[in-house]
């Protein structure tokens, strides 16, 4: 682990891919940072989480220096489909956006080469840092005070604060609450999430609707399957066998697709809650909130580590502004960027979720209703060009 210093410029709470990628882009413009990052390297490393990349973040990592392994190694998908109660509708994203597409590659391998580039550039990533706390962020001198393991207070004098902390981090907590207005809605359902080394079940994605709840067929590579169920909320993982969890995924898929799939072992089985969330705006004094701090979108349509991306963005840009060419006005308008763009995808998210699952107590409008959904989408080209431009990412 490098020294830790006592001043940076930018210092980065969380070690997550948008702190990650704010402290490589920082580094490459000459900007000083260090990022704080609770959690150990391996820690962060075992987490499976995304796994659909846009084109705008895979264009934005390149852009960093970390495009060469996602290039080899990840997988260009130019489409997608949906299977409805038997019926399969394939979304061909590149000819309904014109020639854009996805990328299928784990945020865990992102995470792993943006860690490799940090070291690289010797940028400071310390780990295991405890109560991370922002002070002064409504002054011209902020700062943040942080435990080592070894138990040793620490204060790091800055410029700017990056609140990259997740959901359940410490930085948005630090705003006062009359200065910060949050919007959100639960679902009543998560997703049961396995992942087996098995070939995927096709080659592209299937999102499927299902009247016992909704399913996923995703991968993270030829030889790697990652597929996810609607459960119930507060259903725990050790209710689901493997064979209970394939039992149920394979009644959910169409038989032409069921047919292909390859049980095996999971290695890693978990479920998350299913979650809309906006805090507004996201800045406060010198603490700027990107990703996951500032917002959540339910994973349907896979948003989540793309708006960290795109935030990213929009705060490197500023901080860079500021830095080379002495002139903010970037930086004032961040929560504006940021935001107009977190709100489309926050739509999308919401418009997806509530489209392909069970909605137990919606009664028989919500079900005729999601139906028609279904029908006009199959039968309208510009249905499905709403569909493919959201899903390939709007622009920055
Ligand atoms: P992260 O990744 O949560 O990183 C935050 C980091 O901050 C650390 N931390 C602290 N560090 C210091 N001091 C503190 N007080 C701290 N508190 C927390 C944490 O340990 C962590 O390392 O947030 P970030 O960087 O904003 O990135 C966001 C993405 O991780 C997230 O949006 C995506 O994973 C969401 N998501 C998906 N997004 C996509 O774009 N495509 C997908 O296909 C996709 N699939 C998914 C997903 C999320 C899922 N789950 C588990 C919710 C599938 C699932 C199942
Ligand atoms: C995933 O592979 O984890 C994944 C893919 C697509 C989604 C959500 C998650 O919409």
């Amino acid at each position: 682990m490098s020294e830790t210093p006592r001043r940076t410029q930018v210092a980065i709470i969380g070690g997550g891919p948008a702190g990650l990628l704010l402290a490589l882009i920082l580094n490459r413009a000459g900007v000083d940072c260090v990022v704080l990052e609770r959690r150990s390297r391996e820690y962060v490393l075992s987490r499976i989480r995304a796994g659909v990349l846009e084109q705008g973040t895979t264009d934005l990592l390149r852009l960093a220096g970390v495009g060469a392994r996602m290039d080899r190694e990840g997988l260009i998908h130019d489409g997608f489909d949906i299977a409805w109660r038997g019926e399969v509708l394939h979304i061909d994203l590149r000819e309904l956006s014109g020639g854009k597409t996805v990328m299928v590659y784990g945020q865990t391998e992102v995470t792993h080469d943006l860690y490799d580039a940090l070291d690289a550039a010797g940028v400071p990533v310390i780990h295991e840092a405890e109560d991370a706390t922002p002070e002064a962020i409504e002054s011209d001198t902020p700062s943040v005070s942080f435990r080592t393991r070894s138990g040793g207070e620490q204060r790091i004098e800055c410029d700017f604060i990056a609140g990259c902390d997740g959901y359940h981090g410490v930085c948005r907590q630090t705003i006062p609450k009359d200065r910060i207005e949050t919007f959100e809605r639960e679902y009543p359902f998560g997703w049961l999430g396995v992942l087996v080394r098995k070939p995927p079940i096709q080659e592209e994605l299937v999102y499927a609707h299902h009247a016992r709840g909704f399913a996923l067929c995703s991968l993270r590579s030829p030889q790697l399957s990652r597929y996810y169920i609607q459960c119930r909320n507060g259903d725990d993982v050790k209710n689901w066998t493997d064979e209970a969890f394939f039992d149920e995924l394979q009644t959910r898929l169409p038989d032409s697709i069921a047919a292909n799939l390859q049980r095996g072992p999971s290695i890693e089985k978990s479920i998350a809650p299913l979650r809309s969330f906006v805090a507004e705006p996201m800045r406060y004094g010198r603490l700027f909130l990107a990703g996951d701090a500032a917002h959540i979108v339910p994973p349907t349509g896979a948003k989540g580590l793309n708006l960290a991306v795109s935030d990213i963005h929009y705060l490197s840009r500023g901080l860079v502004a500021h830095y080379q060419e002495r002139d903010s006005g970037l930086l004032d308008r961040y929560s504006e960027d940021a935001l107009a763009r977190v709100w489309k995808a926050e739509r999308f998210s919401w418009w997806f979720t509530s489209m392909i699952h069970r909605f137990e107590d919606d009664g028989g409008f919500g079900q005729r209703i999601q139906e028609a959904e279904f029908d006009f989408l199959a039968s309208s080209r510009a249905a499905q060009t709403a569909l493919a431009e959201n899903y390939v990412g709007l622009p920055f």
